[in-house]
């Protein structure tokens, strides 16, 4: 006779994001019924914005190129970026669980207004992540952070903004491509990823449990800055490009230029994406608060490892709320193996 008893993996088909961020709640891996509210007012800004992300084709003039403004980085801000700023602004400030924001698109830490409650929590946020990639139909993101307060009282402060990473309490992101995916985690918690299911309008359990795979066979990298790379960096690049059956090179070239697609690939098919310092930028590109930290954090939670070339990606201290790091994050093995050609550079300074 057939079995028809229900395995674990049975019971998740079909669960939504909500049903699953309250189950994380009940399990008592996630603290209190604050952080799942919060982490629901952000699946109601993904909705939002993965919507106008799917159809901005359709009404160019109103979200497609540039403000004609330029963001606190000096960048022209495109229409859509700003519309998703503006989105998980309106929609964060008014939900009660939050002290203070940050964003990639705004200068200074986002006040709560003092018509709405104030909360324990603060989040950073890159609300659109890809931005060169907005007008030309590819992949982009958005990027999450969240965080208790330290300040005791009153309203949130920069001080707030600026925690280690280790200090996460949640991290996650959105991947508006192909489909819409939602991929977070929590303290206690795994990494799990959500499909958006375009008829219903809910996230549908996909991808339970993430593990990186311990090495890969693919690095992504911008080779076009490869003259100003270090002497490290570029022995690196040729060795994985070399032959060798073993270990199973030369890998593969992967390079979309939106971290968050860039990232999940890596994330779920292992090997390594790199962001690092060059002559240029001595920093890389990548912030720490709102790109590297939330990233290192699931990376971390999901098997894998991210630093600087040196140091631990979570454990950097921020000083500034939009400071960059150089950044290698993926399989252990390969983050690993990038460390050691880096240390070469270290000796030779
Ligand atoms: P953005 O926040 O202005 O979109 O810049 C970040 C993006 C990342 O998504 C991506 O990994 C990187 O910039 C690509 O940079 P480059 O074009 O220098 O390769
Ligand atoms: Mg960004």
């Amino acid at each position: 006779m057939e079995d028809f008893a229900m395995s674990n993996s049975d019971r998740q088909i079909g669960l939504t994001l909500t049903q699953h961020i309250r189950f994380e709640q009940t399990n008592h891996r996630m603290a209190t019924g604050k952080l799942s509210g919060l982490l629901n007012e952000i699946l109601v800004a993904a909705k939002i914005i993965s919507q106008e992300v799917n159809t901005a084709g359709l009404k160019a003039e109103l979200l497609l190129g540039m403000t004609g403004t330029v963001n606190v980085h000096g960048e022209d801000r495109q229409k859509l970026d700003e519309y998703s700023n503006n989105t998980f602004i309106h929609i964060l400030e008014r939900s009660g669980y939050l002290a203070v924001m940050g964003s990639e698109e705004n200068d200074s830490p986002i006040p709560i207004p003092e018509t709405y409650k104030s909360g324990k929590y603060v989040l950073l946020m890159d609300p659109l992540d890809g931005s060169s990639n907005i007008d030309v139909g590819v992949s982009i993101g958005t990027i999450f952070s969240i965080y208790e307060r330290v300040s005791q009282s009153g309203a949130g402060t920069l001080k707030d903004l600026l925690q280690p990473g280790h200090r996460q309490i949640a991290a996650g992101y959105i991947l508006y491509g192909s489909s819409t995916i939602f991929v977070y985690t929590t303290r206690g918690g795994d990494v799990h990823g959500f499909t958006l299911d375009p008829h219903t309008g809910e996230f549908l359990l996909s991808h339970p449990n993430i593990v990186i795979p311990k090495k890969g066979t693919i690095y992504s990298i911008n080779e076009g800055n490869s003259n100003s790379w270090s002497r490290g960096q570029r022995k690196y690049i040729n060795y994985l490009k070399a032959s060798d059956q073993n270990t199973g090179r030369p890998y593969k070239s992967r390079y979309v230029g939106s971290f968050v697609s860039d990232f999940h690939r890596t994330l779920l098919k292992g090997g390594i994406f790199m962001y690092p310092s060059d002559q240029k930028s001595p920093n890389g590109k990548l912030r720490l608060g709102y790109e590297c930290n939330p990233m290192a954090f699931i990376v971390e939670k999901a098997g894998g490892k991210a630093n600087n070339g040196s140091r631990r990606i979570l454990d950097i201290i921020p000083t500034t709320l939009h400071e960059r790091t150089p950044l290698y994050i993926g399989s252990p093995e390969d983050v690993e193996m990038a460390e050691k050609y880096l240390a070469e550079d270290a000796k030779n300074r």
